[in-house]
């Protein structure tokens, strides 16, 4: 049997006691690798990749580091290797090279020219490659039969009063998760450098799974009965998703597809992913590590920042009694705003210079399915009033909208009118992009973290001296 012709189908069973156990079923088709096995023959690859840059090209070097960029948030600063994406300023994100556009048209959907399906967007992520739809199949039936929550973490949950925010509710929920770390066992119990990759592996896939149901049960708890809507085996992991927070619109489905894959990645120095690697660094497991990149999401200039503009356009609305308003009324409240030393939510940017495309793709959707819904065309005239007051400010470098511009109204329209729930979302898409890079960071021998710094004082003889 040629050895491409096996499909793992890796299945995670619970014992009485809350231990995760690992089933391997074996099946053989053809020409069809699963998940773990498509890793595995990389790795090899990827190790020597980076083993011969190290010996060949290790004192080159790529860029000058200024005062500005020590005091500035390292902005433009390279420093770190990310293999799922990179963002391009202009063009925005890439996908292992792929843009928004291109994933949508090759990678497998729910249904023929439908969206990406998220599943599609881990294999892509992880491997570089594009997988067939039975492959993507596989996966969303490998990820469906990890998904068994332990109670304990529902009860940890339960322990925090239903006023907590999502995002802390979720971040303990996370927490709670981890007591079942396959990577934690595997190194109390000596595992070799070489083999970390492997319960990482475990790990990751295991969270990512695992995700949904925990996210839903917050949804559930804080906004509805809070009764749980069981996983259904049928549905893929957007849509079950949103099946287990309660919504079953077709439309909402496909919405969640493509809301996970185009917040999945965004390169590795935004706060979120850059907090993920830097936390697993000294061997920390993906669940710790992705508790802290959650921690880092929920701040209102990275992720939170889909709540306030749903918030912030609600503002609008109450203050006028209607969505629809005049160019100059929308001109006068962002100017309050700006004049209250706020920022105007969902517009600027660390990295990119140009419009997010993933601001792009969601106005496409909307304007496919709900082109008439009023918060929809108060969201496209912001788009036209905002950039031209931040640009008069001087200082903002990117005027334009991100991501989290758009989002809000378009859950919105399906039901999910409770923003504060909104970055949760975001922080389930995100792990996978996370996920596959705390793998890789393992399989390629990746260091623990530790940039230097410098006292006030010494920045200060620093500059003292060269100028
Ligand atoms: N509204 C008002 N002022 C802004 C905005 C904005 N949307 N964007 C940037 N500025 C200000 C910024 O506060 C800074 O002011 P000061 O010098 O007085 O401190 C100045 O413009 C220069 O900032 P930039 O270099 O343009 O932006 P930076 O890279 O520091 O920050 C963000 C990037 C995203 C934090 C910033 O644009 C912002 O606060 N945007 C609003 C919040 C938001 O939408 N965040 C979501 C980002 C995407 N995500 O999901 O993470
Ligand atoms: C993200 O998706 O992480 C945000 O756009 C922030 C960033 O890239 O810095």
């Amino acid at each position: 049997m040629a050895p491409n012709s096996e499909l793992h189908v890796r299945y995670c069973v619970l014992s009485e006691e809350g231990v995760a156990i690992t089933v391997i079923v074996v099946k053989f088709g053809i020409g069809i690798l699963d998940l773990y096995s498509e890793l595995k023959e990389l790795v090899p690859e990827y190790q020597e990749r980076v083993k011969k840059l190290k010996k060949d090209h290790g004192s080159i070097e790529l860029g000058k580091i200024t005062v500005d960029m020590v005091l500035g948030g390292m902005r433009g600063m390279t420093a770190l290797v990310w293999l799922g994406s990179a963002v391009d300023p202009d063009e925005g994100i890439r996908f292992r090279g792929m843009s928004i556009p291109e994933c949508q048209k090759k990678l497998p959907g729910a249904f023929p020219g439908g969206e990406p399906l998220p599943e599609a967007v881990l294999w892509l992520l992880l491997t570089g490659k594009i997988p067939n739809k039975e492959q993507v199949d596989s996966l969303a039936q490998e990820l469906r039969s990890r998904a068994t929550i332990p109670d304990y973490a529902y009860k940890a949950i339960d322990a925090l009063p239903v006023s907590a925010h999502p995002m802390t509710q979720f971040t303990t929920g996370v927490m709670a998760l981890q007591v079942q770390s396959e990577f934690q066992k595997a190194y109390e119990g000596g595992i070799a450098k070489a083999r970390y990759w492997e319960p990482t592996y475990e790990d990751t896939m295991n969270l990512i799974a695992r995700l949904p149901a925990i996210a839903a049960y917050i949804y559930r708890r804080k906004y509805k009965d809070g009764k749980i809507i069981p996983l259904d085996d049928s549905l893929d992991y957007g849509a079950n998703y949103a099946h287990m927070l309660g919504f079953d619109d077709p439309e909402m489905l496909e919405f969640m597809r493509l809301y996970i894959s185009i917040h999945s990645d965004h390169e590795g120095g935004n706060v979120s992913s850059h907090t993920a690697h830097l936390v697993a660094s000294p061997l920390s497991d993906p669940y710790l590590a992705f508790a802290a990149a959650l921690n880092g999401l929920a701040g209102p200039l990275h992720g939170l920042a889909n709540q306030e503009v749903l918030r912030w356009i609600r503002s609008i609305v109450a203050e006028f009694g209607t969505p629809n308003i005049s160019t100059e009324q929308l001109a006068d409240y962002i100017n309050k705003t700006l004049s209250k030393g706020q920022v105007v939510p969902g517009y600027g940017h660390g990295v990119l210079r140009q419009t997010d495309p993933r601001y792009t793709c969601q106005r496409e959707f909307a304007l496919k399915h709900l082109p008439n819904d009023p918060l929809f065309q108060l969201v496209s005239k912001i788009k036209e009033v905002v950039p031209p007051i931040l640009t008069k400010l001087g200082k903002v470098k990117n005027p334009w909208p991100n991501v989290d511009a758009h989002s809000g109204v378009l859950l919105n329209y399906y039901g999910l009118t409770e923003e504060n729930y909104y970055t949760v979302l975001f922080g389930v898409s995100r792990s996978f992009g996370v996920g596959p890079q705390l793998i890789w960071d393992r399989a390629l021998g990746m260091p623990l973290e530790r940039p230097k710094s410098v006292t006030l004082e010494k920045l200060e003889q620093l500059c003292a001296k060269s100028s």
